[in-house]
């Protein structure tokens, strides 16, 4: 069977390797091919997809909001997040999509030495793109107790998006950041260099309890960003590599209905230099 991934750009993707690998150690004769797919092209190629009998594709930049109005079911977390990464093409429901960023990020993290999610009571991420949609709607619902600092250059109208966990969401400007918290999630590209000047680098990550953990999206995490500062602190921190590697791996546990067992994800995170 075929499986994939669109986007635009795609060249970049570490999903075929990825994916590649997990069929190869589970000796299955399936494919997982990148596509380059423009954005006006997404319906035909999702249709195309299903018509040549795929399993499943992955969506990444710029698909996954525009993908919502094309499937014909959404999983819960999809439409809480408006965004999907996963499609599983169903014999009898069509085009279901999902969402398993959040999800990924959530396993991702589980491999930092921290406090268990379910004693997680301060979080801060800062960024109010799609990816971090996802981050903070798996948090929200997988920390039961977490109070969220939601960070953004516009916060009005942030916590009204999940309305489901809005009063656990501060929305915060940037000049009002206080990272007095356990987790720091950074989805911009505050760190990078080149990054506008409005943004305020470095932080001062003083702030942070003794047993918090940092994690910034952007890979490779430049060396002198969050990352470091993180080291220099000896706190726990991790790229965006093994969010990657959970989102795939909870999307393909969808398209195959199993759990994956720990030698497919320890392949998978080799093919993308981590382990699994
Ligand atoms: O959500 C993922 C997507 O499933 C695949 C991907 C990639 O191949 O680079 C990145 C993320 O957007």
């Amino acid at each position: 069977q075929a499986f994939g991934v669109f986007g635009d750009p795609i060249a970049h993707s570490r999903s075929p390797a990825m994916h590649g690998a997990a069929f190869a150690t589970l000796g299955l004769p399936h494919r997982y091919l990148p596509f380059h797919v423009v954005p006006g092209q997404l319906e035909a190629a999702i249709r195309g997809a299903a018509a040549l009998g795929f399993g499943g594709v992955n969506l990444t930049v710029p698909h996954k909001r525009a993908a919502l109005a094309i499937c014909d079911q959404l999983a819960p977390e999809a439409a809480r997040v408006g965004a999907v990464n996963t499609l599983r093409f169903d014999p009898e429901l069509g085009v279901v999509g999902h969402n398993t960023d959040g999800v990924g990020f959530v396993a991702g993290l589980a491999q930092l030495p921290g406090p268990p999610l379910d004693q997680l009571r301060r979080a801060v991420v800062l960024g109010s793109g799609g990816a971090s949609r996802a981050i903070v709607d798996a948090l929200l619902a997988h920390a039961p107790q977490l109070e969220l600092r939601w960070v953004s250059r516009r916060p009005e109208g942030l916590a009204e998006r999940f309305p489901s966990f809005a009063d656990r969401i501060q929305p915060t400007s940037w000049a009002a950041l206080e990272l007095d918290a356990q987790l720091l999630v950074n989805t911009t590209i505050v760190g990078l260099a080149e990054g506008p000047a409005d943004f305020p680098v470095p932080l001062e990550l003083d702030a942070l309890t003794a047993d918090a953990r940092v994690v910034d999206i952007v890979y490779p995490a430049p060396e002198h960003g969050l990352l470091a500062q993180a080291r220099a602190r000896g706190l726990p921190g991790q790229d965006g590599l093994p969010m990657l590697l959970w989102q795939g791996v909870r999307a393909l546990e969808l398209w195959l209905q199993r759990e994956l067992p720990t030698t497919a994800v320890a392949a998978m995170g080799r093919a993308i230099g981590i382990q699994g």
